[in-house]
């Protein structure tokens, strides 16, 4: 009988600790809190008046004093992105969109670039005519040779939420940019707009080799907080 309540207790123990830990680590690992687009009237598209709502992201190359980068201690990502100067989307890579609804995007980017790999990414494609704004231009392509990231919003379509696909390159500072006081070059603006079916759930990534490991897609890439994330229309 004592053997089996010690047994039990063992058994009780393990429990609360393995509970334990992953409460820890879904409290302490957690991404960024989820960024929902800012409602915006309605606009008129050559689908109707519909909802339209905006959403603004940046990209810094590294997280700095002035710009905390996204912290995941889980597994020690947040000490290894810092000591490798991960770059990183901010403020958080989950994304919610509404539904059936015009989406425009800022986003600030402040990092160097290179060659991407395939120069389908250095296109806008899947934005309202195909088009984004760099600084205020409408642009149609950025060179390959200058693109610093991509946000790529894609999904194997489920048989019960619609197809969805969106991506922008994103160019690249000049490597010798001079930083502005917070330790970073004055930001290259891109804007584009784009449409939201029925409710879905989607991720996103760059499509940039930004990252370390195998051809540049390890590390950062891959990493949800960084170069990655979730996309939901709701
Ligand atoms: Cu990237």
């Amino acid at each position: 009988m004592k053997r089996a309540l010690f047994a039990f207790l063992t058994v009780l123990i393990g429990i609360a600790v393995v509970a334990g830990t992953a409460l820890f680590v879904a409290k302490n690992g957690a991404e960024p809190p989820t960024l929902t687009a800012t409602a915006a009237g309605t606009s008129q598209t050559s689908n109707g008046e519909v909802k339209h709502a905006t959403l603004e992201l940046s990209v810094f190359p590294n997280a700095s004093a002035t710009q905390a980068g996204p912290n995941i201690p889980a597994s020690t990502t947040t000490l290894v992105a810092n000591s490798q100067q991960w770059p990183f989307y901010s403020p958080s890579t989950s994304i919610q969109l509404p539904a059936n609804a015009l989406v425009t995007v800022t986003i600030h980017q402040y990092d160097t670039g290179g060659q991407i790999y395939n120069n389908w990414f250095a296109k806008p494609a899947g934005t309202v005519g195909n088009t984004m704004t760099v600084d205020g231009k409408d642009v149609t392509s950025v060179a390959p040779s200058n693109v610093a990231h991509t946000f790529t919003i894609h999904q194997y379509p489920d048989s019960n939420q619609p197809y969805m696909y969106v991506s922008v390159p994103l160019p690249a500072q000049a490597d010798n940019a001079a930083n502005q006081a917070n330790g970073y070059p004055t930001p290259i603006d891109v804007t584009f707009s784009f449409m939201t079916g029925a409710p879905g759930n989607y991720v996103w990534n760059c499509e940039f080799p930004c990252g370390n490991g195998y051809v540049e897609f390890g590390g950062p890439m891959s990493q949800r907080g960084f170069m990655s994330g979730t996309v939901t229309v709701a």
